[in-house]
C-alpha cells in the first residue's frame, strides 16, 4: 500500500507540494485548554506520568489545527529520572536534578530494562494516542540527545552556556564519556519502546548541539546521534529517525550522512536557503521559521513564512519552527503560519 501520511513521505524523501507541518511544543502553555489539563493533573511531572492527561494535551493541537503530525507528551528528563536522578521543576525557573559530576554519583546510576519502571506511563501514552489519532497524523515519539540530557544532569538544571558539562569534559573526560555513553545505551532502549508502543517517527533532541565546537561535535553531537540512528534502524527497520543538532551552524553540513538520519531539523539561526543549499541535498530537512513570529504575527509572520516555504520547495520539507513556541504566542498566529504554509 503506498504511504498517505505526509509527514512520512516527506521523510522518505518525497517532494511534495506543500509541506507538511507540525511545530515544537505544540503542547504547550500558549494554549488555554493545555494549562487546563495541566492545573487538572498538578504539576508538570505528574501531567507527564499521567498517561490518560499526557494524551489529551498530545491531541490538543491537534483538535485545534489538524497539525500533520502529533509529538508524544513527555520530557527528555524524564530518562535521567529512570536511570535514578532526582528530578524535580521550579515553577516559574524550570528543571532541578540531583547532580552527577563524580564516579561515586556515576556508580549510583541505574542501567538497562530498568528505566522501563519508571517510564511505562509513557509507552502506556503512546498506546492511546495510536488509538485516538486521526488516521492520517503521524505520532513522533522523542527523546534528548546524550549530550544536552547530559548538561542538565551534570549541571542540576538548565544553563545558558552549558559551563558545568564542559568543565567535566574538561576534568575528568573518562567520566564524561561514561555519562555520555550511559545515556546512549539508554535512550536507544528508550526509544525502542517508544516504538514498540506505536511511535512512528523518532525524533532526537539535540539543544545544545551548538555549544560543541569542533571534534568535540564530531564526537558528542554526531558520534551519539549516529550510534543511537543505527541500531534504531537495526531493531525497527523502517522507522525514519529526525536529528536536532541545534545551532550546529556548519555542522549542520553531512549531518545526515554522517549519523544516518532521515532528516535533520534546523534551527533559524541558519537561513532557509543556505539550509537548502547545504543541508536539504543531504536529504529531508525540517524547519525553520523563528518563534517569535507567533508572537508578533502580522504581515511579517506570513512573508517569513512564505520565504521558508519557497526557499525549501524543491526538496524534501517538513515546516516547523526553529525551536520550540513559547508561551506567550498567540494561538491565532499560529492559524495564520498553517493557513499560510497551506495556501488557504
Ligand atoms: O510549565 C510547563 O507546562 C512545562 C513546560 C514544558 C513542556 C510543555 C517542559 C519543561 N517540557 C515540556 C514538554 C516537552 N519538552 C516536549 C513535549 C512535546 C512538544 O513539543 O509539544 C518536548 C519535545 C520537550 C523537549 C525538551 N525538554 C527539550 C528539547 C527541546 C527544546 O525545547 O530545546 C529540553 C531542552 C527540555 C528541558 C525542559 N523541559 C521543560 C523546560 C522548561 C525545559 C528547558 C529548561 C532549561 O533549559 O532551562
Amino acid at each position: 500500500m503506498s504511504q498517505t501520511k505526509t509527514i512520512l513521505r516527506a521523510l522518505a524523501g518525497e517532494t511534495l507540494p506543500t509541506p507538511p507541518i507540525w511545530m515544537m511544543r505544540q503542547a504547550g502553555r500558549y494554549l488555554p485548554e493545555y494549562r487546563a489539563t495541566r492545573a487538572q493533573a498538578g504539576d508538570f511531572l505528574s501531567l507527564c506520568y499521567n498517561s490518560e492527561l499526557a494524551a489529551e494535551v498530545t491531541l490538543q493541537p491537534i483538535r485545534r489545527y489538524g497539525f500533520d503530525a502529533a509529538i508524544l507528551f513527555a520530557d527528555i528528563l524524564l530518562l535521567p529520572q529512570a536511570l535514578g536522578a532526582d528530578l524535580w521543576f521550579v515553577t516559574g525557573e524550570g528543571p532541578r536534578l540531583s547532580t552527577i559530576t563524580t564516579q561515586a554519583e556515576f556508580d549510583k546510576l541505574g542501567k538497562g530494562e530498568m528505566i522501563h519502571d519508571t517510564l511505562n506511563p509513557v509507552y502506556e501514552t503512546v498506546r492511546i494516542l495510536r488509538r485516538e489519532l486521526p488516521e492520517e497524523t503521524t505520532l513522533i515519539g522523542f527523546a534528548g540527545a546524550p549530550w544536552t540530557v547530559a548538561t542538565y544532569m551534570i549541571a542540576g538544571r538548565g544553563t545558558p552556556d552549558q559551563g558545568p558539562a564542559h568543565a567535566l569534559k574538561e576534568e575528568n573526560r573518562a567520566l564524561f564519556e561514561a555519562i555520555l555513553e550511559r545515556l546512549t545505551e539508554s535512550t536507544i532502549d528508550y526509544l525502542s519502546a517508544q516504538i514498540d508502543a506505536g511511535a512512528e517517527v523518532v525524533k532526537i533532541f539535540d539543544s545544545w548541539a551548538g555549544s560543541l565546537k569542533g571534534d568535540d561535535f564530531e564526537r558528542y553531537a554526531k558520534y551519539p546521534a549516529k550510534v543511537i540512528t543505527e541500531e534504531i534502524k537495526r531493531r525497527h527497520p523502517g522507522i525514519p529517525v529526525i536529528a536536532f543538532p541545534r545551532q550546529a551552524g556548519d555542522g549542520y553540513i553531512g549531518f545526515h550522512a554522517a549519523t544516518g538520519a532521515d532528516c535533520v531539523a534546523v534551527d533559524d539561526s541558519v537561513t532557509p536557503e543556505w539550509v537548502a543549499e547545504h543541508v536539504q541535498p543531504g536529504g529531508c530537512v525540517q524547519g525553520n521559521l523563528a518563534s517569535r513570529h507567533m508572537v508578533t504575527g502580522g504581515q511579517e509572520l506570513v512573508d517569513e513564512t512564505r520565504k521558508v516555504v519557497d526557499a525549501l520547495k524543491n526538496g524534501p520539507h517538513i515546516f516547523n519552527l526553529g525551536h520550540g513556541i513559547t508561551p506567550d504566542a498567540d494561538p491565532e498566529n499560529v492559524k495564520l503560519m498553517i493557513d499560510t504554509v497551506r495556501g488557504a
